[in-house]
């Protein structure tokens, strides 16, 4: 029998379960953000948010001038030509524009007047500790895990100095350069004093590389461990790469119960000329996740995938391999097309088991935007499947609705990593 209208309406309204989503504390499980000990490698305020690569790559669609030149510049004075082609001389509909917009908005300033200079003057009189409680308030985020890399000449002495830790902010180890940049890596790691050589790693190398990690891992308390691939990596093969990752990055992990995260479908330095804003993005053989979630029972997988193209096919394994957690919708999947089709078809394909969205953010002020965003998209996709639900008279009640929406926004990522 149909439920009745007056059944269904049991059901908390798509208004009720939006104040649910808009409210829950997130766990926002990947950031290029720093524990204020690393001082201004924390970036905040109008400019950090106008020269965002994001909106480089966008505004270098109208400016003219060489790439050398604008690098050459100040932060200042890219932020201007930024504000001025991306929100002067045409409006910024962009979702990395409109962010901005939101973020300031949010922050209780007048978007109306497109006073920069008024804008830079009220960030110049915020204090770093009180905006970063602010944001994190008006964000509703209340832990945001790094990007560390011990291969980062400016993150590393800090870690070597040793800081007392902010508890908002946890440690993620990324490893890049060790996995994709081996050579340089080898005397990077030597000249640390590991017993490293070049070319396909001995016995000895591998296991220095271990003691490597496990350092690094216990210095930073690192919760998992991450790397971003190309889209043309592959798995197994016979490279330095595959050979690392198997014999001492997976070890590593499964002795210390950490996560593996891989970014999958990077292109990087599509325009060079465009620094971090040059990366672009390639269809990934997700063959490779298959292998190494059979092959690898023992060790976990958190995996987000750049191409739009993949992004069925991750969910599929996912149901495959309970070693598997799909996360976020990655950077040019970041944009509210791309969310809403993407949540639906998780939510469609795993139910609750994966993590929606991390920001990414890079600027601190970027959560807020970042999180207000998603979640208005995550509501609405679960509004209607829990009003799918009400149809066939099943009433999710408002506890099970709250209990539900914490897995999605840290629950379910905390679970994994524990498991
Ligand atoms: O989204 C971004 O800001 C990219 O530049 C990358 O940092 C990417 O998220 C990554 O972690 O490699
Ligand atoms: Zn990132």
């Amino acid at each position: 029998m149909k439920a009745t209208l007056a059944e269904a309406s049991r059901v908390p309204s798509a208004k009720a379960i939006e104040d649910i989503v808009m409210s829950v504390p997130v766990t926002d499980i990947h950031t290029h953000l720093y524990d204020p000990a690393f001082k201004e490698l924390l970036l905040w305020g109008i400019d950090d948010l106008l020269v965002y690569h994001y909106l480089v790559a966008e505004a270098f669609r109208y400016l003219d001038l060489p790439y050398d030149k604008f690098w050459s510049l100040s932060k200042t004075g890219q932020a201007d030509l930024i504000w001025d082609a991306l929100f002067l001389q045409h409006s910024p509909v962009s979702e990395a524009c409109r962010g901005v917009l939101t973020a300031l908005h949010a922050l209780g300033l007048d978007v109306r007047k497109r006073d920069l200079p008024a804008l830079r003057r009220w960030f110049a009189s915020q204090t770093l500790d009180g905006h970063i409680t602010r944001c994190m308030e008006l964000a509703g985020v209340r832990k945001v895990f790094m990007t560390n890399s011990p291969f980062d000449d400016l993150e590393c002495p800090v870690w070597e100095r040793g800081f007392r830790r902010d508890d908002r902010f946890a440690a993620a180890l990324r490893i890049d350069p060790l996995l994709l940049s081996w050579p340089e890596a080898v005397s990077r790691l030597a000249r640390w004093g590991y017993k490293v050589q070049g070319g396909v790693p001995s016995r000895k190398t591998l296991d220095e590389v271990r003691r490597f990690l496990a350092d690094w891992t216990q210095r930073m308390n690192a919760r998992y461990v991450m790397v971003s691939l190309p889209a043309e990596f592959a798995f197994p093969a016979k490279t330095v790469t595959t050979q690392l990752m198997e014999k001492a990055v997976l070890p590593h992990c499964r002795d210390h119960g950490l996560p593996f995260a891989l970014m999958l479908g990077v292109k990087r330095a599509t325009n060079p000329q465009l620094k971090l804003a040059g990366d672009g993005v390639g269809a990934s053989n997700l063959a490779v996740l298959q292998n190494l979630c059979a092959g690898f029972p023992e060790n976990k997988f958190l995996t987000t995938v750049l191409a739009r193209e993949n992004q069925h096919e991750l969910c599929v394994l996912a149901r495959k391999f309970r070693n598997l957690h799909p996360f976020g919708c990655w950077w040019f999947t970041n944009v509210p097309l791309l969310i809403d089709e993407i949540t639906r078809l998780r939510l469609e394909l795993l139910g609750l088991s994966f993590t929606p969205q991390h920001s990414d953010a890079r600027v601190l002020d970027q959560i807020v935007y970042k999180w207000q965003h998603s979640r208005r998209l995550i509501a609405r996709a679960l509004a209607d499947k829990y009003s799918a639900l009400a149809q066939t008279g099943w009433q999710a009640s408002r506890a099970e609705i709250e209990r539900d929406v914490k897995d999605l926004f840290g629950g379910a990522f905390t679970r994994f990593c524990r498991s």
